[in-house]
């Protein structure tokens, strides 16, 4: 059963509870070292430059200064835990070794500041990040992992993980500290929500268009701000609700990245007894990492309505 936790008890901050629920200590350093690094990513949003960087990431796309700040902080967070031999970050093209004294045994992938662009209006945006035990990604699927998360910045700044032990969700308190706000979380086979990714599409695809006057002349509720993080945590947060990002000309594979944007919330709704499909009901948890950037079409949430919504699209 869900259960939320108000008062945001002390003791229920996010270390001293992984470890009781039974994470080991190396994994959970990693968790808390990401969680620590959000704190100074939220502060860099708040804070920080809004300009652009006057570079590109390997997906050619602009790099704010933010991107690159966030990544930095990442990086330098996930090098002082020793507990990770290898990275991949949307910001950077190659993997990067850490190497330290005692060996690493976890591999990292994280999007650092997913939807920056949309900072400048001031919506919420987040950092996507999910961990593999060794130190490779190519040719592992999304199924291998051990751990995802994100970090969502908005009007709270909040930390929601699985790993095979379960799937919580950490509110920053006013001290700084991360305390469990949500546990057991589920998400409901109906969906009560809807989240239209890449609507351009419906200029060329009549199987999407179908689909979304479907959604649209149903009792469902649009909610789309063109940040997945904060898309996908309204379908997490209200437990319903399919988030859909389909393929067309421009991205034939879809625009997110199968590494560190679909798998990682495609582990975390598993947890929560939703699905995640690419638009050719491929699991996406089932696809294999064949490059750091490769990207993915996906249908994510509440499984009975990905279901119906797949069988829309690619009607031949
Ligand atoms: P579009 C943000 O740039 C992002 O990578 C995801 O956060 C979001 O779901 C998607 O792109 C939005 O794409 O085509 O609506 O701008």
């Amino acid at each position: 059963m869900d259960k939320r936790h108000e008062n945001n008890e002390a003791f229920l901050r996010v270390n001293p509870f992984l470890r009781d629920v039974g994470i080991p200590d190396d994994l959970r350093d990693i968790i808390f070292s990401i969680a620590h690094a959000g704190k100074y990513v939220a502060h860099s949003i708040r804070n920080g430059s809004l300009g652009y960087a006057h570079s590109e990431n390997p997906s050619g796309e602009d790099q704010l200064a933010l991107d690159v700040v966030a990544d930095k902080i990442f990086c330098e967070h996930l090098n002082s835990t020793c507990r990770v031999g290898t990275f991949a970050s949307e910001e950077q093209e190659a993997e990067v070794k850490i190497t330290c004294s005692d060996g690493q045994h976890y591999a990292v992938a994280f999007d650092p500041l997913d939807g920056s662009s949309l900072v400048s209006a001031n919506f919420a945006i987040g950092t996507i990040f999910g961990i593999y035990a060794g130190d490779q990604f190519l040719g592992k699927k999304g199924r291998e992992m051990v751990a995802a998360g994100y970090i969502l910045y908005g009007p709270r700044t909040l930390l929601v993980v699985a790993t095979e032990k379960g799937m919580w969700e950490f509110t920053e308190n006013g001290i700084g500290e991360f305390v469990l706000s949500r546990e057991n979380i589920v998400v409901e086979p109906d969906a009560k929500y809807f989240a239209p990714g890449n609507l351009r599409a419906l200029a060329e695809r009549s199987d999407y268009e179908k689909l979304f006057l479907h959604w649209a002349k149903t009792p469902l509720t649009l909610r789309y701000s063109g940040g997945m993080v904060p898309d996908i945590h309204m379908i997490i947060s209200k437990g319903s609700g399919i988030f859909c990002y389909p393929g067309h000309s421009a991205y034939p594979n879809g625009k997110l990245r199968l590494l560190y944007e679909c798998a990682p919330f495609a582990y975390l709704i598993e947890k929560a007894g939703g699905v995640a499909k690419d638009e050719f009901g491929v699991n996406i948890l089932d696809k294999e990492i064949k490059t750091l950037h490769h990207r993915s079409s996906i249908l994510i949430g509440s499984k009975n309505e990905v279901e119906q919504a797949l069988s829309f699209l690619n009607k031949k």
